[in-house]
């Protein structure tokens, strides 16, 4: 039977006195702003949650991992945890120096000797890390868009844990967890690991799960990054509160979790299972498509239901935690209470709502059910994610010059002010190159920079409630993917392909550049001496050849509608 020892583990951090010391020290060193999901896994290398790494990984721990799912000695560990910087950083690292970490706001969290520096196969990475080398997988395409292009390793020195501002008192360490588990007594502890807001179901099945395994409980969210797309970590946490009361008091205890995930599927389920290994815990809950990333880019799972279950089965003597099956709960309305679905006879009416219901029903502001979820849930999430036609959005028009972005734009704003109900703002292309990007020109460089600048304002005019409509060129597939994954975490995004051709465009030469272009005096111009990759799968296609802008604005109104992302009045 699996008892937890509940022994301190080893934790990176130096001494108080140390830290203030070196704190200073390490003002001089060459310093990395650590990115988002770099400050994630430091904290929890410092904090013991990646026991037994000592700092981020080796070039050849880092091979061994990808190859094996193990370091070099031999242990299990199948992420590679690795810090990824730019070339330019890297070109001035020499091996055995010393650099400061930092998080966004220039604080010191800890030191690293850099005993290692290479430049990693990616594919290679994709291939065997998460499965495929195709960017549909979050991870395969973080990867391959936002990591650097080099990778430093080496043992690192920690000075101070990541602030946090929210929930304070919600965020434990192992350690804190260790003491907290021997300070109550519990020895036997299954952990729930999740992303997503907790409803009947889940609290029926963990709550079950625990008392199967004699255990107590540990609800273990995820608040660090999850899945683009998903609920914010702040209503989560607050879903999370509310269904935690429903637990008898002394059998279950909550504590939030600051990892990035990788949506690593059977890999990452092993992963899991180690770091809450290292937080005390004896069982770990593990379901269908534990982790998964979603659908491939021919439409396919990127794993079968139960690899994750099978990997970590597999493994579960090595990790020292035992693996505890998700039992799918479902509703039996002639017994009004929930039961494991294998042990349901035949002729019962079972209740059940999907996903993809639930976002439906709440997309559209209908009812949920008390049997499905509790009303403090149900109410938080309505707060977050109030009914599409009352959500952000915005229209991101795409498009050669010339081909008729501005004025379709122009005529949508005016339909949806005269609309009325949610605030309009139209970034044109025109009007962004002259208030937020004047020192920019037309290099590849400069148009992503300019672009990502449009997606940030429409991402906060969209997680605001308002109407953002942009009308810039945005030549590049990656980079406008980027904007979409911005702005769909607060809400829709519309993607208009104004797809007139370039022989229109340049018969139409209103501004009389595409002449300057064609002499050569305009160096760099989309669609005559610089690309433009069209999106394969925008929500809308216009050709403005032979329609009148008033026509185009009505499909990009139509669309709106069918999206439900305008209500009937
Ligand atoms: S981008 O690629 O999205 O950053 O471009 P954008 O900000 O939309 O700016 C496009 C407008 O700038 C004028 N212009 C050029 N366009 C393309 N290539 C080159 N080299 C260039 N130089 C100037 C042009 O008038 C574009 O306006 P629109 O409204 O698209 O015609």
């Amino acid at each position: 039977m699996s008892i937890s020892n509940l022994a301190p583990i080893p934790e990176l951090y130096v001494s108080h006195e140390s830290a203030q010391k070196l704190k200073v020290e390490a003002g001089d060193l060459p310093s990395w702003d650590l990115t988002p999901r770099q400050i994630c896994d430091l904290e929890l290398l410092m904090n013991g949650g990646f026991n037994p790494l000592k700092g981020f990984l080796d070039e050849a721990d880092y091979d061994s991992v990808v190859e094996r799912m193990r370091l070099e000695d031999g242990t299990l560990w199948p992420m590679p945890v690795t810090l990824d910087v730019s070339t330019e950083f890297a070109d001035k690292i020499e091996i055995g120096q010393d650099i400061a970490l930092r998080d966004q706001e220039g604080v010191i969290l800890a030191t690293m000797t850099v005993t290692s520096r290479w430049e990693p196969d990616k594919h290679r990475e994709a291939e065997k890390v998460f499965g495929a080398d195709d960017l549909a997988h979050p991870a395969v395409y973080y990867l391959h868009h936002s990591a650097g292009r080099i990778y430093l390793g080496g043992p690192i020195t920690g000075i101070q844990q990541p602030v946090h501002y929210d929930f304070r008192a919600r965020r434990d360490t192992p350690n804190e967890l260790r003491a907290y588990f021997r300070k109550l007594g519990w020895r036997r502890i299954v952990a729930f690991q999740t992303r997503n807001p907790l409803h009947r179901a889940h609290q029926e099945l963990t709550f079950r799960a625990a008392k199967e395994a004699q255990a107590n409980l540990l609800i273990h969210p995820v608040v660090g990054m999850t899945k683009p797309g998903d609920v914010d970590h702040f209503t989560r946490v607050r879903c999370y509160e509310a269904v935690l009361d429903k637990y008898p008091q002394a059998t279950t205890t909550m504590s939030l979790l600051n990892l990035a995930m990788r949506m690593a599927g059977p890999r990452e389920a092993v992963w899991h299972g180690l770091i809450r290994k290292n937080h005390g815990c004896t069982h770990f809950i593990v379901g269908r498509d534990h982790a998964g990333p979603g659908k491939n880019s021919a439409g396919e799972d990127f794993y079968g239901p139960y690899d994750a279950q099978e990997l970590f089965r597999k493994h579960q003597d090595e990790i020292g935690i035992e693996m505890v099956d998700f039992r799918h709960m479902v509703y039996v309305q002639e017994r009004a209470q929930y039961e494991p679905a294998d042990e349901i006879e035949d002729g019962v009416t079972v209740l059940n709502i999907s996903g993809t219901e639930l976002r439906r029903r709440l997309a559209e502001g209908l009812e949920i059910p008390e049997w499905f979820s509790f009303p403090e849930v149900v109410s938080e999430l309505r707060k977050t994610r109030p009914a599409r036609s009352k959500q952000g959005f915005t229209v991101f028009f795409t498009g050669l010059s010339g081909s008729g972005k501005s004025t379709i734009a122009n005529a949508v704003m005016v339909k949806l002010m005269e609309m009325g109900g949610r605030p309009v703002t139209l970034l044109d292309g025109d009007v962004v190159r002259k208030h937020l990007s004047s020192e920019l020109g037309f290099s590849k460089e400069h148009r992503d920079i300019n672009i990502r600048r449009i997606g940030y304002v429409a991402s906060e005019i969209t997680k605001n409630g308002g109407i953002a409509i942009c009308a810039p060129i945005a030549p590049y597939s990656a980079t406008r993917r980027g904007v979409r994954e911005m702005i769909e975490a607060y809400g829709a995004f519309c993607e208009v392909h104004v797809a007139t051709p370039l022989e229109e465009c340049e018969k139409r030469d209103r501004k009389g550049l595409y002449k300057l272009a064609r002499e050569g005096k305009i160096k760099e111009f989309t669609g005559i001496s610089d690309p433009y990759e069209a999106p394969e799968t925008p929500e809308l296609a216009v050709d403005t050849t032979g329609l009148d802008v008033d026509n185009c604005a009505q499909q990009v109104i139509l669309k709106l509608e069918q999206m439900g992302l305008i209500a009937g009045r």
